[in-house]
């Protein structure tokens, strides 16, 4: 499939529909993106032919099942550079791989007095289970702080990383302020104390090429809803002798080789990390999502979102009483637009443009250390993806002329 806008956005059929009298304009996709059809089919096909447990009956439904969930599982593994599919886990998304590599690593490997080194542009997935972890273990916290244009301060890396340090998480890039981080960098920076480097990646493979390999990072983490999967499919990618050497984050069916009454051994990779029946249609739907996306060509999405972002910024900072927070620059910025507008609060502006057929999402954003730094409560949040078009920012530039409108 050629990048071709309208032809993708036909592809969606959630977007098909009008919202209070108005055509959707969907730009919330940091919150979850729309599901295109080929996604829904993948995942009916399951439903209506395959259905059936997965690694466990000697019958041609399983047999099928257990296919086509393995097949899933490889391409999201090649879709993010893995050397192989068995260092894939399934998760339920971001938040579950976050907290499996948090509590299983975790708990094995971060002693009292040791440190985690997390930033202040982090989702509350890629906190709470470090704070979680330290107060279970006697830990210590720190934080790389921000500059005025939400990007990290990296010139403070060197004092914050000692041999101390077990691990630096860090998001690939901001939910809330659409900042991209050079992760590359910073994975090299923690290797350099011994440290290991975990990313929250729910918003990085979504929009741009990854490749975990040639990041040189330790676990990645992400969320196949964000990506035109299915909720509640997600995986982490973790780098082999690591996943080896950890112990199972849960117990149940399906993880284990022998079982004791008191002792039991442990099945081989990834399946030690998949207690209990997995998000099988889950799985062959983010499967699906991979093979849609990279049909189309991330590199194309993201020349594509690049210009929305380049257009958006001008329209949007345009407006008089308008502050974007964020990278000025476009090449730290994916495609987020996160802005307040004078004295309105943002979900009163967000009420006003759902009334006008425009979904954009008001709040933290699950990143309250965000907020704090700039003493603001919330931000509007426009976000977009592969279907969106200049169009839709026009929409959203309209719509907040109603709302300057009214709040004057
Ligand atoms: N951000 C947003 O509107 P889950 O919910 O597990 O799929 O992803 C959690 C998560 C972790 N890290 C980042 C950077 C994220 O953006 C998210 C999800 C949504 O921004 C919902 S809060």
């Amino acid at each position: 499939m050629t990048f071709d806008p309208v032809r993708i956005r036909a592809e969606f059929p959630a977007l098909a529909q009008n919202v209070n009298g108005k055509p959707l304009v969907y730009l919330d996709s940091a919150a979850t993106s729309q599901k295109p059809r080929h996604v829904l089919r993948a995942m009916e096909a399951y439903y209506e032919h395959d259905n059936a447990n997965v690694h466990r009956g000697i019958h041609e439904l399983s047999r099928r099942a257990t296919e086509a969930f393995e097949e899933a599982r490889g391409k999201v593994a090649r879709w993010i550079g893995a050397a192989d599919p068995a260092e894939l886990i399934w998760t339920s998304g971001t938040t579950g791989s976050i907290n499996l590599v948090a509590s299983a690593w975790g708990l094995d490997n971060v002693r009292a007095g040791d440190e985690i080194l997390l930033s202040v542009l982090e989702h509350h997935s890629n906190i709470i289970p470090w704070q979680l972890l330290a107060r279970r273990t006697g830990a210590r916290l720190r934080y790389i702080e921000i500059d005025d244009q939400g990007r990290l301060i990296l010139d403070d890396l060197p004092s914050l990383l000692s041999d101390r340090t077990k691990v630096v998480a860090i998001s690939h890039v901001s939910n809330a302020l659409g900042t991209v981080n050079p992760i590359k960098a910073i994975a090299a920076a923690a290797h350099e104390v011994g440290a290991l480097m975990v990313v929250d990646g729910a918003q990085g493979a979504v929009h741009a090429k990854v490749d975990v390999q040639e990041l040189g990072v330790d676990f990645y983490a992400l969320s196949g809803h964000k990506m035109c999967g299915p909720t509640g499919s997600g995986a982490l990618w973790g780098r082999r002798d690591l996943l080896e050497a950890m112990s199972p984050y849960q117990g149940g069916g399906e993880m284990i080789h022998f079982v004791g009454r008191d002792e039991s051994t442990w099945a081989e990779l990834p399946h030690k990390f998949e207690a209990g029946t997995p998000n099988i249609a889950g799985a062959i739907g983010m499967g699906a999502a991979v093979d849609f996306l990279s049909e189309i060509g991330m590199e194309a999405i993201q020349v594509h979102e690049r210009r929305l972002l380049a257009y958006a910024m001008d329209r949007v900072g345009a407006i008089e009483g308008i502050r974007i927070y964020g990278p000025e620059s476009l090449d730290e910025h994916s495609a987020v637009v996160s802005f307040t507008l004078g004295d309105a609060h943002p979900h009163d502006i967000s009420t006003i443009l759902d009334s006008e057929g425009v979904a954009i999402r008001a709040g933290h954003h699950c990143a309250q250390l965000v907020m704090k730094r700039y003493g603001i409560a919330a931000t509007a949040r426009a976000s977009f993806y592969l279907y969106n078009s200049e169009e839709d920012i026009d929409r959203l530039v309209e719509g907040l002329g109603v709302v300057r409108g009214i709040f004057g």
